[in-house]
Order: structure tokens, then C-alpha cells, then sequence
């Protein structure tokens, strides 16, 4: 690959990368097609983790690269605030079809990050728009990711993603997560922690009810190391909101489109959100676009006086944008054709025993699954936290598979595309990295 000067790696500072060892040995990636990624190098690397948990329906899929020309060559650009364009309506439409009962509206964003904020702050809008002005409060929970802007990072339960930035914003909890050691080795959902729900039910009596505005989880937790919901867990949190009128925002940026073999999490597990945050698998990661679902009662509540004035005082440049839209529908459009969803589903039983049959290997301490998505949590080395599992992503890359690892936890959530034949590659390979791993 060409870069012509010197400091052609140093003028881009990477993102959530250790940019100095990055840049001594850099990784990458020049073209990618179905399951597989080319490097520079010219060697094929299998995507075991579906880019960043967002290329649901594997790489340069044809009916999204054509659409994306396509529309590039037919409307560019449209403005998003006071004017519209037929893709993005017909898009929301799609988008409230294939999402659980009582899911009505769209309003689109960027990236999951600015899902969280709009959610976020619809919510806090929707209680002063009825009268309660005093709903502000927002509780998160401990080692949940809702990306990296303000509200985000206060509501996350992160502490390398708050510790550095200031003050948060401020009138906000957190739950505790519910990551049980007693849990350990589970095939899919967990048997014990229900009863960390009602942590819930303690936060509100200590700040009065009238003071919470919205309880925002992920279904599942992906980024910090694929955390499952406890049985019975989720449906509590719904109920204590709808006891005390809080909103529940389900954040399924990683659940959404396919990832737990349905549609969304909401419908895998059986329990209704408010607002549902969406992004990644949407446009399957080619063009930036999230998305936050609610229901008419929400979006209902802001459809009052004058009809010549804005009723939501929030929104982006590229919200809905043309050729965003055209990626987001033909992606969904994908998932149908190719019944990916169900697909995922279909194959989730011998990703489960593939992935359990790293137990014993040496340095794994847990696995966890559920849909298409897998943990291996590694010892880690005693005084170095994430040293090993970061070692074992650079040696699974060498060896030609692509793994994300989160602290000592090696997370992994292929295409929806992927064989049989692809699994059991990732398999050994990790068997083969792990068993040489220090
Ligand atoms: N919510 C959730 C649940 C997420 O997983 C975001 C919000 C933020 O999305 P954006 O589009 O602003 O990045 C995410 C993103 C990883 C990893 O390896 C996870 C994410 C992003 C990048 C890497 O765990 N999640």
C-alpha cells in the first residue's frame, strides 16, 4: 500500500487504539468481500467479528453497493430539518414494520453515540412536554456502553470511558450489572440474578419516582464482554418502570438486526421498550446512520400547539440522509432476502457447542453465548490486565482470523453469513493460539 510520507501514520490519531504500538507494526485492511477482510499484505483474514459488531450481512454485499451508487448519482444530499426525501420515510417505515408492537416513529442519527443522547434527551423532553418536569433523573448500569458522548459516558458504567472527561452530567444512577461469577460456563441466558432488578426499585425510593426520567440497559451487554440478561431480569426492569411511569430505552446498537437470531432483542426476549436505540447494523456499517425507535405515546406527547413550530428542538445534519437511507434500506432488504435473522438462529446451536468446546483450554475461565455472539473470558496475567487476550488478538490475526478483546475477554460476533466451516476455523484457531499463549 502507498503512503508516501514519513509521518503518514502519525497525522491520524486513532480511535480506542494503542495508536504508538499501532503504528510500529500497523494492521491493515485494504479490501473485504463476504466473510473475509485482505490486508495489505494481501492475505485473507475471516471476520469473526463482523467489522465493529456491524457488518450483520458480511462485506461488499451487491444490492447495498448498488444502491449506494445509485443514489449518490440521483440525490446527493437533501436538508434534513424543514424538508424531507421519500427514502428516509420509507426507511422509518420498514424500520417500525420489523420492530416490536408499540414501536411507531424513527428519528434518525449517525451512530449509536448520538442514539443515546436522542433518546436520552426525548426522554427528559417527553416527561416536561406531559407536565413532568421533574423526571430528569436517568439511571444506566454498571458496564454498560452507550457510547462515548456526555450523556453516554454518564448513564455508561465505563470507568476509562468517565474518568478522564470532567464532570458528567450530573442526577444520574446505576444499576449494578449483572455479571455473576455463579453464572459462569452458561449457555445462553444466565439462571441467576433477577433480583439485581430490583436495585431499581432502591433508587427510586431514595430519589422519589416523580424525580426519574428513564432506566436506559442494553438487553445484552456486548462491549464489555457479552453479558447476558439473567432470566427474568429484563421483565422486572420493565415492570418497575411501568409501576413508577419511567420510560425503559433498550440500547440494541450491538442487538439490533439479526445478532441474537430476531429482528431485535425486545422481541428475543419478549419485553417491550419505550425507546429502542439503534445504529451499526442498519446501514450493515457502510454509511453512519443510527436511528432511536419510540412509541406514539412518546413521540404523541411533543404533537402539540402551534402546527407552524418545531416540536423537538434536536436533530443532525445527516439525519435521514439520501444516501444513508438507500444503504439502510437496501441492508434490510439483505436480511430478508437472505432470511439472515433467521439464519443466525438457525445456527446458533453449533456456535454454542463450538465455542463451549474451548473449555479446558488453557486460560479460559468462562464462555458465555447467545445468537451469533460468543465470549471467552481469559485468566489474566497477574499485574497486567488485557495483556493476554491482546496478545491473542494479534496472534489470531497473524493466523488469519479477526477477534475484538475487551479487558481479558475475547468477544466475538461473526457476519450472519458465516459457515459452518468458518466457525470451526475460529475455533481452532483460538484453540491453537490459546493452548501456545504465556
Ligand atoms: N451503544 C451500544 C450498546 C454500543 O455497543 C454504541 C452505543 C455507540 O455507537 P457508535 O456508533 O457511536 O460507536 C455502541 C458501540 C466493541 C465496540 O468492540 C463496541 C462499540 C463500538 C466499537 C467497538 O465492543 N459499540
Amino acid at each position: 500500500m502507498a503512503l508516501d510520507r514519513p509521518n503518514d501514520l502519525n497525522a491520524f490519531w486513532m480511535p480506542f487504539t494503542a495508536n504508538r504500538q499501532f503504528k510500529k507494526a500497523p494492521r491493515m485492511f485494504v479490501a473485504a468481500e463476504g466473510m473475509h477482510y485482505t490486508t495489505a499484505e494481501g492475505r485473507q483474514v475471516l471476520d469473526g467479528t463482523a467489522g465493529l459488531w456491524c457488518c450483520n450481512a458480511g462485506h461488499k454485499r451487491p444490492r447495498i453497493t448498488e444502491a449506494i451508487q445509485k443514489q449518490a448519482a440521483e440525490l446527493d444530499y437533501a436538508p434534513a430539518f424543514q424538508m424531507g426525501h421519500p427514502l428516509a420515510f420509507d426507511l422509518a417505515n420498514k424500520l417500525v414494520d420489523m420492530a416490536p408492537d408499540g414501536m411507531a416513529h424513527a428519528f434518525y442519527t449517525n451512530s449509536g453515540s448520538e442514539s443515546v443522547e436522542t433518546a436520552l434527551k426525548i426522554a427528559i423532553a417527553y416527561h416536561r412536554a406531559r407536565g413532568e418536569g421533574s423526571r430528569t433523573r436517568l439511571i444506566g448500569r454498571e458496564r454498560g456502553y452507550h457510547g462515548v458522548n456526555f450523556g453516554g459516558i454518564s448513564v455508561g458504567g465505563i470507568v476509562n470511558n468517565r474518568r478522564m472527561f470532567g464532570s458528567l452530567l450530573t442526577g444520574v444512577d446505576h444499576l449494578p450489572h449483572t455479571h455473576l461469577p455463579e453464572n459462569a460456563w452458561t449457555r445462553g441466558q444466565p439462571e441467576h440474578g433477577a433480583h439485581l432488578a430490583d436495585e431499581l426499585e432502591r433508587i427510586v425510593a431514595l430519589h422519589g419516582a416523580e424525580t426519574v426520567a428513564a432506566v436506559i440497559v442494553e438487553p445484552m451487554a456486548g462491549s464489555t464482554g457479552v453479558l447476558l440478561p439473567p432470566k427474568g431480569y429484563l421483565e422486572k426492569l420493565r415492570e418497575i418502570c411501568t409501576k413508577h411511569g419511567i420510560l425503559l430505552i433498550f440500547d440494541e446498537v450491538i442487538t439490533g438486526f439479526g445478532r441474537l437470531g430476531s429482528s431485535f432483542a425486545a422481541e428475543h426476549f419478549d419485553v417491550q421498550p419505550d425507546m429502542i436505540t439503534l445504529a451499526k447494523g442498519l446501514t450493515n456499517g457502510v454509511i453512519p446512520m443510527g436511528a432511536v425507535l419510540a412509541t406514539s405515546d412518546i413521540h404523541d406527547a411533543f404533537m402539540q400547539g402551534p402546527e407552524h413550530v418545531i416540536e423537538l428542538f434536536h436533530g443532525y445534519t445527516y439525519s435521514g440522509n439520501p444516501i444513508a437511507s438507500a444503504a439502510g434500506l437496501a441492508t434490510l432488504e439483505t436480511y430478508r432476502e437472505e432470511g439472515l435473522f433467521e439464519r443466525a438462529a438457525e445456527l446458533a446451536p453449533y456456535w454454542e457447542e463450538a465455542l463451549h468446546s474451548l473449555k479446558g483450554t488453557r486460560h479460559v475461565i468462562d464462555i458465555r453465548n447467545m445468537g451469533l455472539i460468543g465470549a471467552v473470558e481469559l485468566e489474566p496475567i497477574a499485574g497486567q490486565p488485557t495483556k493476554r487476550a491482546f496478545q491473542a488478538f494479534l496472534d489470531c490475526y497473524e493466523k488469519g482470523v479477526l477477534i475484538r478483546t475487551t479487558g481479558d475477554i475475547i468477544a466475538l460476533s461473526p457476519p450472519l453469513i458465516i459457515e459452518k466451516a468458518h466457525i470451526d476455523q475460529i475455533v481452532d484457531t483460538l484453540r491453537e493460539v490459546l493452548d501456545a499463549l504465556e
